[in-house]
Parts: structure tokens; sequence; C-alpha cells
């Protein structure tokens, strides 16, 4: 659904189902805006005008025919202190599918709108509650698929992100300052501060700038998580190693060549991550057709993954099979896994990949090692510290690579003696993409993007 904010009216009162759908013991109908205690009031058996901020009241939903539609406790919160930054009456009601949508038919004919996907957070963002890397925290926050997921979105909706990105701004600002100043008194010999100083200045910066948008290699992995794909020549025990990291029998094990048909999906955890397992047909030349087109789907798989474990016979050796793989195989991101280490097995030979592992997956052997390796590869330099601003999202990525750029060439123009007049078109540039990431300039159609990917009710 696409999020419509244009004929948003600050205020307009809106109401909906902050709660998962299904039963559960308790559901929330949030109501923000406005009218949010006028309509709240129509609809509760209590006098939630009289209500103080900040306080829950226990009383009964009442339909417009004054017929009772669940026992409710009504808790209010009013601007500015709510999430939203309006007048805020959450209705906790009993939480069966049908009642809580009776509880929001009752509210919405009260008076008030059908929320938008993201509209309480969007809310919060005009109403200066957040800023835009803070709104999308909350998002992120929500679909957290693992601890470090959840501990980079805590660190963003704190706001760390957001102070990182508003010094730079503010040291950007200094020395815009000092260039208006040069191009404004020419003649005077401005003592303040001298070309190299500012050239000096402006390199921190930009490499303070780009050790941030180094982090979107963690956080790109901690918050969409990783695709790890099994791959290897059939036979090999492709299916055995997967069922064996997942610790369960998920994928048909048998000593025929060619078993794996399709690819096969599963989650899992692995340490504060989470990976998304792809185990593919063996890969070999056949006139099969079913096999073919898993084979297909193999190879495609292999390309879209994150990380790939090759894995290899031990007790068989470079086969014809496996050689053409390992010269194929995209080094950069392939782990060679060498299995059926239990069978008596010629010493494996040496192949140049930067991480290799030796297991059994029948018997367990080397699995915990195994784990090790794949940790090992996917963080370049040790999982990031509790402490440490990581980005996370592509659009903030990408508003740093063109702040980057922006920057580079500001230096060099100062560098080659370009006048000072004419770099602040690139100063404004680097400002106008830092403002981007917390919300500055932004254009509605990012922020119909951004909004749209939350869930109603949030
Ligand atoms: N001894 C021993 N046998 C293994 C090991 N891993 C798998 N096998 C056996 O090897 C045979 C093939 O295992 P699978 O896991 O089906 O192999 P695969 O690579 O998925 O095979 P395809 O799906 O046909 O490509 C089965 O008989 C397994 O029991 C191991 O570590 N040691
Ligand atoms: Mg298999």
């Amino acid at each position: 659904m696409e999020f419509n904010h244009r004929p948003y009216q600050p205020g307009q009162t809106i109401a909906a189902i902050a709660t998962p759908p299904g039963e559960g013991g308790v559901a929330i109908v949030r109501i923000s805006g406005n009218d949010a205690v006028g309509i709240a009031e129509k609809i509760f058996s209590g006098p939630i005008r009289a209500y103080k901020t900040h306080t829950a009241h226990f009383g009964n939903v009442i339909d417009v025919e004054g017929n009772v539609v669940d026992e409710a406790l009504a808790l209010v919160m009013l601007a500015p202190k709510s999430y939203t930054g309006e007048d805020t009456i959450e209705i906790h009601c009993h939480g069966g599918t049908l009642i809580t949508r009776r509880v929001l038919d009752t509210i919405l004919k009260a008076g008030a709108r059908p929320a938008q996907p993201g509209e309480f957070t969007f809310k919060a963002f005009i109403n200066g509650k957040l800023d835009l890397a803070q709104a999308e925290a909350v998002q992120q926050l929500i679909g957290a698929k693992s601890e470090l997921a959840l501990q980079m979105a805590e660190c963003q909706l704190q706001g760390k992100l957001s102070t990182l990105i508003c010094s730079f701004q503010k040291k950007l600002l200094d020395i815009a300052a000092i260039l208006e100043a040069w191009v404004d008194f020419p003649e005077e010999d401005l003592e303040f501060a001298s070309m190299e100083e500012v050239i000096t200045q402006l390199t921190d910066v930009l490499k303070a700038l780009q050790q941030l948008n180094d982090t979107f290699h963690d956080g790109k992995i901690a918050s969409h998580g990783i695709s790890l794909c099994l791959a290897g020549p059939p036979n090999v025990g492709k299916s055995s190693l997967m069922n064996a990291l997942l610790g369960k029998e998920r994928a048909i094990v048998t000593n025929i060549p060619g078993t794996t048909r399709d690819l096969i999906e599963e989650e899992m955890k692995l340490g504060a991550l989470h990976f998304r397992l792809i185990d593919t047909a063996g890969i070999r030349e056949t006139e099969e057709i079913i096999e073919r087109e898993g084979i297909r789907r193999s190879k495609e798989a292999l390309q879209q993954a994150d990380l790939i474990l090759l894995v290899l016979d031990a007790a068989r050796g470079i086969c014809r099979e496996s050689e053409h793989l390992i010269a194929q195989a995209p080094k950069e991101k392939t782990l060679l896994v060498w299995n059926k280490i239990d069978l008596t097995h010629d010493p494996v030979p040496f192949l140049e990949f930067p991480h290799s592992a030796s297991v059994s997956a029948k018997e367990g052997i080397g699995l915990d090692q195994l784990r090790q390796q794949i940790d090992q590869f996917i963080w370049r330099k040790g999982p990031p510290s509790k402490d440490e601003v990581i980005i996370t999202s592509v659009r903030h990525h990408q508003a740093l690579i063109c702040a980057i750029e922006a920057l580079q060439t500001l230096i060099e123009g100062l560098k080659t003696q370009i006048s000072p007049e004419f770099v602040s078109s690139d100063m404004r540039k680097v400002l106008g993409e830092l403002g981007t990431i917390i919300g500055l300039n932004i254009t509605e159609d990012i922020l119909s993007a951004i909004f749209s990917k939350f869930c109603v009710g949030k």
C-alpha cells in the first residue's frame, strides 16, 4: 500500500490497531491527533477529557447505538509528551481479531481516519519527536532478526548516528564560514586560518566520513542477515552439512548422486547473526531435465549468495566435477569445506582459498571450527563494539558516498588553488547529502518510500 501523506493535515486524527493480527491476551488500538480526546470520549464510558495525562482508566467501549463493544483500558497521553507529539489515546481491549476490529470500527465511526502504514511515526517525525534516521531505526528495531541488528537499531534510535552527522555538519559549517570570509574580504589578511589548516580540517572530516561509510559492510550483514549457500559436486554431503548446521533433518540425504533437485532454504541463527541457509543441487553435467533445472537454480543461488560453502569430499579428493567449481568459485566470498574426514583419506590438496575447514557432517566433527571460520570470514575486523555507530541503511550509505565524493572534489579544488568561491557548490552538496540522512531537505518521494515500509499502527 502506498503511503500517501500528500493530503496530510497536521493534527488530523488517525486510528489503527497497533498490535499484530491474530489472537492474544490484549490488543491495542491507537488514536492520535487533535481530536483524539474528543473521539475517545465518544466511544468510552469514562470522562476521558477529565483524565490526567499518562494515566490509565478502566471502562467500556460503546458504539453509536449505545451497545457495549468490549471492556477496555484507556491510556491517555496528551501532547506534547506522546510518541507522535499529539494527543494520543490507546484503547487496550481483549485481543481477539473480531473484537479488536469492532473497537477500531467504532473509533472510525466516531470520526477518526484509518492510519496509513507508518503514519504514527511520520507524525512523530513531522512534529520533531524523531529525526529521519531515528524514525528509520524504529522500523529496524521492529524488524530486527538478530541481537546485533537490535543493538544497531537501538543505537540509531537513541540518536547516536544523528549526533555524529550533526557534528560533521557543524565542523563543515565552520569551515564554510572561513571560505566565505575569504571570498567576501579577499584583500584583507584574514588571520584566523590558513589554507593548509582548512585543508587539514576538511581531510579529517573526509576520513571520518569514510570510516563511518566503511561500517556499512558490518551494518548490512547485521541488519539484513546473510545468505549462505552450500554448493559443490553431487554426493559430497551438502545436504548432510545443512542438516548438521541446523541440528535437524531438513533436507533429504541419500547415497544417490543428484538427490537434491531444488533449492532448500532455512533460517538459522549463528552467534549474533541471522542466516538464510540454502542447500543446492550438486553441480555436474547431466541430460536429465529436472536435475538440469536444479543445477541452473544452484548457479543462480551461488551468484546471489553473500557467502558460499564450497563442499568437497575429502575421501574422493579433487574430481573432474569439482575442478571446474574450484576454478569458477568467487574466492572473496567462498569458504572451502572438506567433508567426510571420518573416512580414510589422503591429505587434502592445498587450494588457494582464504578460509577452509575440514568436517564430518555425518559424525558432527569440526562443526564448531567451521562456525568460527564463518564468523571470521564475515567480520573483517571482528564484530562491531556495542557503542560503535554503524550504517545499516542503503539510503544512508548512498548519501555518504555522495557526500564523500563532493568533499573530495572540494579538497582537490582548494589544493589546486581554485578560488574559494568556486568550491561553495561542493560544500553545499556535502552538507545537503549529510542533511538527507537526518531528514533535512528531503523529497516527498523519499519520505513516502521510507514510511510505506512500516506496518499500519506504527
Ligand atoms: N562417511 C561420511 N558420509 C557422509 C558424510 N556426509 C555425507 N555423507 C554421506 O554421503 C552421501 C551423500 O550425502 P548428501 O548429504 O545427500 O550429499 P549431497 O551433496 O547433498 O548430494 P546431492 O544432493 O546429490 O548433490 C550420503 O550417503 C551421506 O550419508 C560424512 O561426513 N561422512
Ligand atoms: Mg543434497
